[in-house]
């Protein structure tokens, strides 16, 4: 018989698939639809051998859920604007469109090879001008309605890239994407007002995500509920955010963020040197140097503001673990009930005053404490709030009562801001405003977007939008009054794109709006699945952007996906980050040559449970390899495994059990497992091959469920042993077969007979048998018979499931 030979079946399948369009979504087709979608990817090269672990388990789960009778949509685009796309381009001296539809080309051919079910006939990348028009229509869309606008102020900026970069972007004050240091600009920039949504993208109800992802969201939004509370100063009345009001008696200074804009008005001619060099020193660092724990520095300003109840007079500092970007930008310091401002006052001789006093407890020796109290109690000091519960779950009262006396508001602050939209950069949607010396910033028409990026522009980054260099690109006319104007000539953030993407793959070839509405029932998407790296920025948006457009009446859905599951990623063999740099990347394009894709989709989802990941071992791939050879001669050669006995009902069990395994674990997303019983079921199928079952009905079943199974995994192989069985038509269009609740369920037990302490043989009897059947069976094995011949029984025990004993004499 002929061996195993993947290289002599996949690409034929492939082909074959692809012609008669097998995996084309038919949205008419029979079926509840169901959506599922892996986070698309960008076109900077080829597919590498994580992009094999986010496809294939996926691709193996959306199978699964076709064979079940679902209508399944399975698309796949390229996210092709953006940095990395541009800074390759750069690189390879290429013009970025180019290299990047050049590459697209090349990561299709790859997708295919891989065998994945995906519906390329919607396939579309965020670089066509046919989607980013819609980006252009979504952003005047937003303009209207106040949700994006343009601010000048303080952003961040990366030296090397040379563009500016959104607060998600910024990891531990380095570019995301290049590491670099961040710096700060005073820039005017697009904004988009996702803030306006804080509360309600902390509001999961309408989508099942991972509890790392909802906590990461969580806690990037941050809302903290606290009160606002204003204090008289020499510059004017200063409001700051505490979240602590039941601390005001325990305020003895202000501390003001080194940029807060009255810190020049407040600082004394003596004290002018020194702030000046602080704030000097403070702009080189990072929010995260700034808020590290450590030696606490400041400068006094020389001006005293004054206390709203007591009306002493607390110093004004300034310090850098202050940011001027949360709350007001100033803090009245507590230094009994909060740890920074204690470090702050000891570290410069400022006073301490207890406030809070846990009750029943002894007061505070304010001279030499070294821990804040933060926990409840009663407020100890003479006045308005004296003998009020303290502690942070009893602020509302106090507001109450600092409200009455006009000294405080309730106020919830956010750490999210507004994102930051515009790039300085060419490889992006151009921003659709033109600029007219009369009429100012102006929408450009609807009917006549898309604004296209220009080609053969320079476009290596010099700090300035490159766009500003094609002049002639920049001249146009003023959609109010006709006369000259310019266009504006930034670039959108690149997270625009996949902001909306999967709107996009119910009609991509629609040309009245982003999306046809008639299609919205194949909404939400229904399992999303990507890496946890996008945790916020990605998700976060896409969440943003749906809800504006459920506001503007475009779709219904609240949430851009139902459910979202996150794989791990597959390390290097060094257990490293898989990276050029490091050289430890694996190729899959070889693997594939010399093992198939059938092997290395197995070896993919048996490497690691899905979710966690691991490093590659080279080695690891020789089991799956032999695995689908021993399937191949179960089918088409001799699997010469011993001939055992294995009775029908153990036979049928072995394959129902395992079909409502690999159920259970598809649905968890437990592909490894999967994997592993499909291992095991081959044995059994080896071992029943040459036994006397292997004629009757249940192994025909068998044979016939066990090729239904393989094909979510290993569809080349399993669509070979389809047709070479004689079936009609395609494996994958059949349906998956149905638990055999009884045959599942394993009925029999083996136990053990003894005969005079010695066990002495084993029998198969039903969980439920009788004393009598246990006993008749157990006198009915020739090897227990042997030892009761000759013997009188004096006793008989059975222990039902686990043992039976016959106590003999003589
Ligand atoms: C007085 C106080 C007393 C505070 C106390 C805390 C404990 P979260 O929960 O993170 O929102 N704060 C306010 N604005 C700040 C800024 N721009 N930079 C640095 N710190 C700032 O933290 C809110 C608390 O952080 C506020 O409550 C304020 O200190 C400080 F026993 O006010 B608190």
């Amino acid at each position: 018989a002929e061996r195993y030979n993947p290289h002599a079946i996949e690409g034929k399948w492939q082909e074959a698939w692809a012609k008669s369009g097998l995996y084309t979504f038919d949205e008419n087709a029979p079926g509840e639809k169901f959506y599922a979608l892996t986070m698309f990817p960008y076109p900077s090269g080829n597919l590498h051998v994580g992009h094999w672990y986010a496809v294939v388990a996926p691709d193996a789960r959306a199978r699964w859920m076709r064979m079940r009778g679902f209508n399944v949509l399975f698309p796949m685009g390229f996210d092709a604007f953006g940095l990395p796309a541009e800074n390759a381009a750069i690189k390879n001296r290429a013009d970025p469109a180019k290299w990047t539809y050049k590459n697209i080309e090349y990561m299709v051919g790859q997708f295919g090879r891989m065998g994945t079910m995906i519906d390329w006939s919607r396939r579309f990348a965020t670089s066509d001008p046919e989607y980013y028009r819609w980006n252009q229509w979504f952003f005047i869309q937003f303009y209207k309605r106040g949700l994006a606008y343009k601010k000048g102020g303080l952003v961040n900026w990366c030296p090397k890239d040379q563009t500016v970069l959104a607060n998600e972007q910024v990891v531990n004050g380095h570019c995301e994407r290049c590491g670099t240091a961040v710096e700060k600009r005073n820039l005017s920039q697009w904004y988009m007002k996702i803030t306006d949504y804080a509360d309600e993208l902390l509001d999961f109800t309408h989508t099942d995500m991972p509890d790392k992802v909802r906590t990461m969201q969580v806690n990037w939004i941050g809302k903290s509920v606290g009160a606002e509370v204003t204090f008289d100063t020499p510059a004017g009345p200063e409001t700051v955010f505490t979240t602590r009001p039941d601390t005001l008696m325990g305020a003895t200074f202000l501390v003001l963020a080194p940029e807060h804009d009255k810190v020049a008005a407040l600082t004394t001619d003596e004290q002018r040197a020194g702030v000046d060099a602080y704030v000097a020193a403070a702009a080189r660092k990072t929010d995260v140097e700034r808020q590290q724990e450590g030696e606490k520095t400041g400068v006094f300003t020389g001006s005293f503001a004054t206390h709203p109840i007591s009306g002493h007079q607390l110093p004004i500092w300034i310090a850098d673990y202050v940011l001027v970007t949360y709350g007001t930008g100033s803090i009245m310091a507590v230094p009994s009930g909060d740890q920074r401002d204690l470090d702050f006052a000891r570290a410069f001789g400022l006073e301490v005053v207890e406030t809070v006093r846990p009750e029943g407890g002894e007061p505070m020796d304010t001279g030499t404490v070294t821990e804040g109290y933060t926990g409840d109690g009663l407020i100890v000091n003479e006045g308005p709030l004296q003998g009020m519960k303290g502690g942070k779950a009893h602020i509302g009262p106090v507001i109450e009562t600092l409200q009455g006396l006009g000294i405080a508001r309730a106020r919830t602050t956010y750490r999210l801001r507004d994102w930051l939209f515009a790039r300085q950069r060419y490889w992006g949607t151009p921003i659709p405003f033109v600029y007219c010396p009369e009429h100012g910033a102006q929408p450009v028409p609807e009917d006549q977007l898309p604004v296209r990026l220009p080609e053969n522009v320079e476009f290596t980054p010099t700090g300035q939008s490159p766009l500003k260099l094609d002049t002639e690109w920049v001249k146009t006319t003023c959609p109010v009054c006709g006369g000259p104007a310019e266009r504006d000539t930034d670039t959108m953030d690149t997270f625009v794109d996949s902001s909306w993407y999967m709107y996009r793959f119910l009609s991509p070839d629609y040309h009245q709006g982003p999306f046809d509405p008639s299609k919205a029932g194949l909404l939400p998407v229904d399992l999303y699945t990507g890496g946890i790296e996008h945790a916020i920025l990605h998700l976060l948006y896409s969440r943003f952007w749906i809800k504006v457009m459920r506001d503007m009446g475009l779709t219904q859905q609240h949430e851009p996906f139902a459910r979202l599951r996150n794989q791990g990623m597959i390390l290097g063999e060094d257990g490293e980050k898989m990276s050029k740099s490091r050289g430890n990347v694996v190729d899959p394009d070889g693997l594939v040559r010399e093992y198939g894709a059938d092997t290395v989709r197995t070896y993919l989802m048996f490497i690691a449970p899905w979710e966690l990941g691991g490093p590659w071992d080279p080695q690891g791939i020789n089991g799956p390899a032999k695995w689908l050879s021993r399937v191949w001669n179960l089918y088409f050669g001799d699997a010469a495994g011993p001939a055992e006995t294995v009775s029908e009902a153990e036979l049928r069990y072995a394959v129902h059990s395992t079909l409502k395994k690999v159920n259970g674990d598809f649905e968890r997303l437990s592909f490894n497992t999967i994997v592993a019983a499909l291992m095991e079921l081959t044995n059994t199928l080896v071992k029943a091959r040459r036994a006397p079952v292997a004629g009757t009905p249940a192994w025909d079943e068998a044979l016939d469920i066990f090729n239904r199974l393989l094909a979510p995994v290993v569809p080349h192989i399993a669509e070979e042993i389809w047709t070479g069985r004689g079936g009609e038509g395609s494996v994958h269009t059949q349906s998956w077969p149905a638990v055999d609740e009884a045959a599942a369920t394993r009925d029999t037990v083996k136990i053990g007979v003894q005969v005079g302490g010695k066990v002495r043989g084993e029998v198969s009897i039903s969980k439920t048998a009788t004393q009598d059947e246990a006993m008749a069976a157990a006198r009915a094995n020739p090897d227990v018979s042997r030892f009761l011949e000759g013997k009188e029984t004096v006793k008989e025990i059975y222990v039902p499931g686990r043992i039976i004993n016959i106590v003999v004499k003589g």
